[in-house]
């Protein structure tokens, strides 16, 4: 018998894209190892390859295509060297295939316009398209200035048009994937360690003796070799510690699950720190030689026992206890994961200071089996003259937050809804590969925004929500059909990959970099474009670092020797900590001089009323978000969320498994679509849980379209981090309604 241990998150060497496997996260296997060998050698041995990195998601495992001479993609495979994947993708990665075969796909540029009297999309022809895009970049130009045109962007496309925009003049640039994502984690990790965790998070996972999940859910959180390295971590028994108010795939194969009430991690954190202080198991050489403010802490946290923690925390005094002496036991080569989406209840980046600071009493960084010091290769931009200088740019639009070190997009999307003497206002957006509609928590205010814009420009493959608002969209071919910017990555060792193109594109569509070229043209940038083909840019790169683009078709992935010294802490050397005394700063006097508390501090949250229950999301393994849901590999898998609820709920809910529900939230606001429910212990009872990215709500999406439904819907109340500007979403509610709201009058 296979024990449950190894069946844990196996992403497997060459995992049959689109078949069918169970859509459990628990038999995540990639089926069979003799029909792989099978499939293998078939592909291997009789089809062109072309190097690529993944866009499925972030992570960037690169990987092999294989395709034929009638452009018919037939695999894709991990690379060998790449230490983002170690030459496995995961379920996403190998149905990437999807994205380019997907029916669906958006094919010709469109405009917005009155068709037959009422206002509907026209396709247009590129030249149309981008005269009209640059028309409106100048109009907003000449009346406001260049500044006031913004771009929201996520993955490889962005690149291209930041690229654009700062050559033309603004800088006004903003990402969900900083104040809707990780951005609390990064200015939590900096205020007390003095750097960013960064992507990839540099967890030595792999010589971990101990491993503690804050909610992070690794193995439904499909990022590649963290994964890999965690399901080893589990065969060789590394202790694994899950904080999570459900039983994710993580947690049933934890030693430890601590299905902590949500909004109380803070509590707990604490008085982690209070048995590790006052039980004298920290690491005092360390904390002495590093540390600033230890005394402070230690008062600090006289009072947060195990018992008190309890009353608020719902887990036990004596786990509390057993699990921090698990952590110190393991020390320093024990991790409490930084997590990645940590935009929770408004108070993230003091909750994310507590897990750095909680890191350091137990020495874990630059420690091996803690966070090992990442390194990455720089790599030469490609010749041009410098950018204008704008007058503003994202960080004044964010100037009430003090860490917003990069831009946020609610307040992006707040300075578009014309106020009063706004000093900052945003006129045209242009949206490269951000559905915004399921991104971005509270739609009354995105709605407002799109509303005032003089013009909103979307760069996509699919025809997802945002589409629908835009008055240009421009068509973007598939990862799979593209030259992509040089991927430099940071690792134990720096490593660089290559994204060429396995197939034409289909239809009319494009790649970003020459959608951006063809603009800056346009607008009389051609000093920023320098270049025919983007294969250039890449060529002259590649040869900067010791290689050319020959050389990166034939191994994709080309891993350098590290230059910055040792991969831990040499406990000889001063080690200067990057913050403002040079140490960890255990105290931040920082945080005082801004009146917000030197130490992290519990504060409740509020709690559902009765007949209301905490609305939890998370991921599946074989989704990213939305951009995955009408794909027709990984709809396969799984094509609609549902919602978990507790037996007991259940019961007093008069509710039954597999039954349709609507949820409506503490606003008012009820979902578009019913949601199928799904009767599990694995969930507490003052929440229920959802994956995130379903419920399209687009018609053209027909493989996505109604299934399901959508957590941002829902996501109405928002609280708002004092430091850096992040959207805190969990402290929604939901109730039941069993008829259809949406039928009555
Ligand atoms: N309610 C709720 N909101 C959330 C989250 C949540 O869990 N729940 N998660 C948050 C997190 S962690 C993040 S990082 C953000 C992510 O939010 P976004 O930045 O919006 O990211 P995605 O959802 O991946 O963006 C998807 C869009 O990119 C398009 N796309 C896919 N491939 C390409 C391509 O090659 N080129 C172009 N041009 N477009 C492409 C897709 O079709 C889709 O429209 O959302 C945040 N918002
Ligand atoms: N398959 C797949 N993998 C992905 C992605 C994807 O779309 N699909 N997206 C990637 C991205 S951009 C990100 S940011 C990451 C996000 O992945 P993570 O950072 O791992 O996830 P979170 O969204 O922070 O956490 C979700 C978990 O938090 C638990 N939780 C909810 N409330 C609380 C609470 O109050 N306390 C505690 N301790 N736990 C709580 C939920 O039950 C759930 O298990 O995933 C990445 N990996
Ligand atoms: S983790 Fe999966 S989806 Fe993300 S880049 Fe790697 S293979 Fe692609
Ligand atoms: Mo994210």
């Amino acid at each position: 018998m296979v024990s449950s241990r190894r069946k844990f998150i196996k992403i497997s060497a060459l995992g049959l894209g689109g078949v069918a496997v169970s859509a459990s996260a628990f038999n995540f296997l990639g089926g069979n190892s003799y029909l792989d060998e099978l499939v293998y050698s078939n592909v291997v041995e009789n089809y062109k390859k072309t190097a690529t990195y993944c866009e499925v998601c972030f992570w960037k495992c690169a990987g092999w295509i294989y395709s034929d001479e009638n452009n018919n993609v037939k695999k894709i495979i991990g690379n060998e060297n790449d230490f983002q994947c170690y030459g496995r993708l995961c379920p996403r990665g190998t149905g990437g295939v999807g994205m380019y075969t997907d029916p669906d796909r958006l094919k010709t540029p469109l405009i917005r316009d009155i068709v037959n009297g009422e206002e509907s999309f026209r396709e247009a022809s590129w030249e149309e398209a981008l005269t009209l895009v640059a028309s409106k970049m100048k109009a907003v130009k000449n009346n406001h200035g260049a500044e006031s045109v913004a771009l929201i962007k996520h993955g490889e496309p962005g690149g291209h048009f930041e690229h654009l925009l700062k050559a033309f003049g603004s800088e006004t640039v903003a990402e969900p994937a900083f104040a809707q994502c990780r951005g609390p984690r990064e200015i939590g990790f900096k205020l007390t360690l003095g750097s960013w965790v960064g992507s990839p998070e540099p967890t030595d996972i792999k010589d971990t003796k101990c491993l503690v999940l804050i909610g992070s859910h690794i193995g439904e959180n499909m990022h590649n070799n963290q994964v890999q390295e965690m399901s080893d971590a589990i065969d060789r028994k590394a202790t694994i510690i899950t904080v999570d108010p459900r039983l994710s795939t993580a947690a049933s194969k934890s030693k430890y699950w601590l299905p902590i009430k949500p909004a109380t991690d803070i509590a707990l954190l604490l008085s982690w720190m209070h048995v590790i202080i006052y039980e004298n198991l920290y690491d005092k050489e360390y904390v002495e030689k590093f540390g600033f403010g230890f005394d402070q802490l230690k008062e600090h946290v006289r009072t947060f026992t195990p018992e008190w923690a309890y009353g608020i925390t719902t887990i036990k005094p004596d786990v509390i206890r057993k699990t921090a002496r698990e952590m110190a036991e393991a020390a320093p080569a024990v991790i409490i994961h930084p997590g990645r989406h940590v935009a929770w209840y408004g108070d993230d980046s003091q909750r994310s200071r507590a897990i750095a600071i909680l890191n350091a009493l137990l020495g874990s960084w630059g420690r091996r089996g803690g966070f090992y010091f990442k390194e990455a290769l720089k790599v030469p931009d490609f010749p041009q003259p410098p950018y204008p200088k704008p007058n503003w740019t994202w960080k004044e639009l964010s100037s009430k937050y003090p860490y917003a070190e990069m831009g946020v997009t609610n307040e992006v999307i707040r300075a578009s809804i014309p106020s009063e003497n706004h000093p900052y206002p945003v006129k045209g957006w242009l949206v490269a590969g951000c559905n915004l509609p399921v991104a971005i928590p509270n739609k009354k205010l995105l709605m407002e925004a799109i509303d005032n814009l003089e013009f909103l420009v979307v760069i996509d493959t699919m025809p997802m929500e945002v589409t629908g608002f835009a008055d240009v969209v421009l068509p973007e071919c598939s990862y799979l059909e593209r030259w992509g910017s040089l991927r430099s990555s940071t690792n134990r060792e720096p490593s660089i990959a290559l994204r060429a193109p396995a197939v034409e594109p289909l239809y009319d569509s494009k790649p970003a970099w020459w959608m951006a070229k063809q603009l800056g043209e346009k607008l009389g940038l051609h000093e920023y474009f320098n270049y025919n083909d983007y294969s250039e840019v890449l060529d002259w790169q590649f040869k900067q670092v010791g290689t050319s683009l020959d050389e990166m078709q034939k191994i994709g992935v080309k891993n350098y020797p590290r230059k910055t010294g040792a991969l831990y802490m040499n406990e000889n050397l001063d080690f200067k900590f990057p913050t403002k005394s040079g140490k960890i700063e255990f105290y931040s006097e920082e945080l005082e001089a801004i009146g917000q508390p030197p130490m992290p501090i519990y504060t409740p949250h509020p709690e559902p009323e009765k007949g209301f229950y905490r609305l939890n999301y998370g991921r599946a393994p074989m989704h990213t978000f939305s951009r995955t849901a009408n794909n027709p590999n990984l709809n396969d898998l799984m094509d609609e969320n549902t919602v978990w609820v507790n037996p007991k709920v259940a019961k007093i809910e008069g509710i039954k498994a597999d039954q349709y529900v609507w949820l409506k939230n503490q606003d008012g606001i009820i979902a578009t679509f019913p949601i199928k429910v799904r009767v599990t212990e694995r969930i507490r009872t003052d929440s229920v849980y959802m994956v995130h990215g379903f419920g399209h709500d687009n018609q053209k999406l027909t493989n996505a379209h109604g299934k399901g439904i959508s957590d941002t819907e829902l996501i109405t109340s928002v609280k708002i981090d004092p430091l850096m500007g992040g959207t805190g979403m969990r402290g929604n509610f939901i109730t039941f309604l069993t008829e259809n709201p949406h039928n009555i009058a």
